[in-house]
């Protein structure tokens, strides 16, 4: 049997998806999207899992869109990209944006076109040193998708998006660190080991406060500050009924590590 071109590894309650398509860089197939569906819904179905990594297989972390499934003959009707991305890019986006349990793109090689947007929609970015990050599309005649006009001029400001997406160019790890774009530059090979560490501290965290950071720095990009201290103020008064509140304030009196249940 042929290998998933999306692989799924659960363990120490996270999750580890794997796009899995090396010899094209990992780049988006309609079945790879198919794949990757019904990864998350399994992945979204086992309350065990309290984290989730997305990183690719081989020397790539995703060149975005498979261009050979928009190859066009001179006799074939334009395309309708917009098809694509309702079914596929635009779900993905807003469930990973949104998903229940801390998110961690491992970007272990170049991120290109929807694959790095993909991947900023995940919550905490850790880049291999030689990963590159590259909004192609106007390479090709587009502008930018899967959330990337959103993202980039709220996490790097418009002048540093504009010229990204303008130019094209490739932006390294390092400066991708040093403009916020993503958390943290690792080298190559420790890359895996600390992601995997990480996303296994949140798995022991408070899963429930997790979310809720999510929620209210979600919802924080439309509202007034006068909006969003009523919303913290609603999410502390749920977080505080929580047992892994009680947990954090009486292990920090006790001088003790926490143990918390993710509730
Ligand atoms: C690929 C791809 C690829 C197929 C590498 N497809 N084979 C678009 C349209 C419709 C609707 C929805 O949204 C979108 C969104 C988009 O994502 S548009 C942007 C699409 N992506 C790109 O334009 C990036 C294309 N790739 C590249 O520019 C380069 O491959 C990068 C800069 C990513 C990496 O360059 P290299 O490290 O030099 O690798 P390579 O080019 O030699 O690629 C390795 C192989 O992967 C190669 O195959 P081969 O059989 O020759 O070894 C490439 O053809 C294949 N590959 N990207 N997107």
């Amino acid at each position: 049997m042929s290998e998933l071109t999306v692989k799924l590894d659960i363990s120490d309650n996270v999750a580890l998806v794997t796009l899995n398509r090396p010899e094209a860089l990992n780049s988006f197939t309609t079945e790879m999207h198919a794949t990757l569906v019904s990864v998350l819904d399994q992945v979204e179905a086992d309350k065990s899992v309290r984290a989730l990594v997305l990183t690719g297989a081989g020397r790539g972390f995703c060149a975005g869109q498979d261009l050979n499934e928009r190859k066009r003959g001179p006799n074939d009707p334009p395309p309708d990209l917009s098809i694509n991305l309702n079914k596929y890019y635009n779900p993905l986006v807003k469930r990973l944006y949104n998903f229940p349990v801390p998110t961690i793109a491992a970007i272990n090689g170049v991120a290109a076109g929807a694959g790095a947007n993909v991947a900023l929609s995940c919550d905490m970015l850790f880049a291999a040193r030689s990963a590159k990050f590259i909004q192609a599309f106007s390479k090709i005649g587009l502008s930018p998708d899967a959330g990337g006009t959103w993202f980039l001029p709220r996490l790097v400001g418009r002048a540093k998006a504009l010229g990204l997406v303008l130019s094209a160019e490739p932006l390294s790890a390092e400066e991708a660190e040093r403009i916020g774009l993503i958390w943290k530059v690792v080298d190559d090979e420790a890359l895996m080991e600390t992601v995997m560490n990480t996303a296994r501290q949140f798995a022991q965290g408070p899963t429930a406060g997790y979310r809720r950071i999510k929620e209210n720095f979600a919802v924080s990009t439309f509202n007034s500050l006068e909006d969003q201290l009523d919303i913290e103020r609603d999410g502390q008064r749920e977080l505080g009924l929580t047992h892994d509140y009680m947990e954090g304030t009486t292990s920090f009196l006790e001088k003790r590590k926490p143990v918390f249940k993710g509730e």
